[in-house]
């Protein structure tokens, strides 16, 4: 009994001195001492101990400026900010910015997305996800400038951009994370959206150690069909000098839109819930007789039919990529204004016609679909349904994506997850691991007159990931908060109960369509 009690007094001491040292281990390393932390390929460029409030934005320098100038980091707790720069291959020159907050760090690692084609670190997002309690890095994908002119005759380039520069990102960050608490972060999370959502899809296809939850928002994971897309729009609309339609016209053919579809889904409320069910053909709207404001032109319908209907093989008939969709037409003037997307159109100018002066108009939609894929599809596109390993080991994927996005078709969220589907063995060996929030009316990554597009992504993936709660609905907010909705886990749709108010998410239920 006595050598028991003794034995379990020296436990109790063992205990409390192991808590000690974690608590004093809360920061294993000084901040500097992190700049000679050797890491391969990598040249750790600063290690400072920011105070807290005391972090000012550079001037000048590819590590960009915050939005909003300095006061917005005003109330930053004190945080190590680390910066590297990391060469895979001899033409890489991938910058990356990790931030460490120096108390509260909540265990975990959260990575941010890239826009477009990037080429700069927002230190906004970093701060962030900082305030949260996250270590939050970021990298520049590998080049300067908003362009894609960096790929031109640089493969290695587009290689970083594609998806090294990501992947050494969260390679790194671990490690620096390692290095300066002391133990590895508990969760590792991707939060992108656009770029950054194809960013996310990629990892989960081809590092799925990587990340334990993806938030894959919008994603432009078929980037060469995004690219066909802007050609396809940018062609119509310049075909003729009558095709183009005027910006005072969107309003008219959104309007036209709502009149065929809005009520469809039970509810008269400015947001097509559905667009897979509606039947819109502008021909409803064109004019009579001459040309006014509030009608379409003959030659302006077969642009909007253009539009709506996505690209087509003009010899097959096939669809190559999907369109816009009904309720999108207030955010036109992004792929249907005076020139075509440009981010877009640089797909064709950098990486498969090698021209910077390449001319939209020439493109073929026949043959040369085929070469467009080939120039580096493999590389940019993030379309493998293969997710075996990730589902594997357990990562979550939610991904969501506006039906009114002018800008990446929101077909082709459908149309990917439809093909994981298919290639895992349905929705039963899938929904345990990756799904899909269509949003009604929203916009690219957000925004959309009465859309509910507010919703607390971390938050749902992380119960999914550390509680094991899968989303069954999300109930989203206006951005005003006025009116509430449930998005559903595609393909269900949000059905209006019939009862009570229909500003409010308790009165709908999601529902197979
Ligand atoms: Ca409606």
């Amino acid at each position: 009994m006595r050598k028991t009690s003794r034995a379990a007094f020296v436990k109790t001491l063992l205990i409390a001195a192991l808590a000690l040292m974690c608590a004093s281990a809360a920061v294993a390393a000084s901040c500097e001492s992190l700049s000679s932390l050797k890491l391969p390929d990598t040249a750790i460029t600063a290690a400072e101990a920011v105070a807290a409030g005391a972090f000012t934005p550079a001037e000048t320098g590819r590590g960009g400026k915050g939005k909003g100038g300095g006061n917005t980091y005003a109330d930053l707790p004190a945080f190590c900010r680390v910066t590297a720069t990391i060469k895979p291959s001899a033409d890489s020159d991938i910058r990356m910015e990790l931030w460490m907050p120096a108390t509260g760090w909540n265990n975990k690692f959260e990575a941010e997305g890239n826009g477009g084609w990037n080429g700069s670190i927002t230190q906004n997002a970093l701060a962030g996800a900082m305030r949260l309690g996250y270590a939050a890095s970021m990298t520049d994908t590998g080049h300067e400038g908003g362009s894609a002119s960096f790929a031109l005759n640089h493969p290695e380039k587009q290689v970083d951009f594609g998806y090294r520069a990501v992947h050494e990102l969260a390679l790194k960050s671990k490690a620096i994370i390692q290095a300066f608490y002391g133990q590895a972060p508990k969760y590792s999370y991707w939060n992108g959206c656009s770029s950054g959502g194809r960013q996310g899809l990629k990892e989960a296809q081809m590092f799925p150690g990587d990340f334990d939850g993806i938030i894959a928002g919008t994603p432009v994971n078929d980037l060469v069909g995004r690219a066909l897309g802007s050609v396809w729009m940018g062609q119509a609309t310049h075909e003729t000098e009558g095709s183009a339609i005027p910006a005072a016209k969107y309003a008219v053919i959104h309007k036209a839109a709502l009149d065929a579809c809005d009520a469809l889904d039970g509810v008269k409320d400015g947001v097509i819930e559905n667009p897979e069910v509606c039947k819109f053909d502008p021909v409803s709207i064109q004019c009579g007789g001459a040309d006014s404001n509030d009608c379409l032109t003959a030659a302006q319908v077969a642009t909007a039919r253009k539009v709506y209907s996505g690209v087509i093989n003009p010899r097959t008939k096939e669809l190559v990529f999907p369109g816009l969709e009904p309720g999108s037409e207030l955010g036109w003037g992004t792929q249907v204004g005076a020139n075509p997307f440009g981010v877009g159109v640089d797909y064709f100018r950098y990486f498969v016609f090698k021209n910077p002066d390449w001319d939209y108009k020439t493109l073929n939609f026949d043959s040369d679909v085929t070469a467009a894929v080939k120039a580096a599809g493999g590389v940019m596109n993030a379309m493998d349904p293969n997710l075996k390993a990730y589902f594997d080991r357990g990562g979550k994927i939610l991904q969501y994506h506006g039906w009114a996005d002018q800008q990446m078709s929101p077909g082709n969220s459908p149309k990917y997850y439809k093909s994981v589907l298919d290639k895992m063995g349905g929705a039963s060996k899938v929904m345990d691991n990756y799904r899909l929030f269509m949003v009604p009316g929203m916009g690219h990554c957000g925004g959309g007159a009465g859309a509910t597009d507010t919703f607390d992504k971390r938050s749902i993936l992380e119960q999914w990931v550390e509680q094991k709660k899968a989303p069954e609905k999300i109930v989203a907010s206006t951005a005003m908060g006025n009116k509430t909705r449930p998005l559903c886990p595609y393909p269900q749709v949000a059905v209006y109960n019939g009862n009570g108010s229909t500003d409010d998410a308790a009165n709908f239920s999601c529902k197979a369509k």
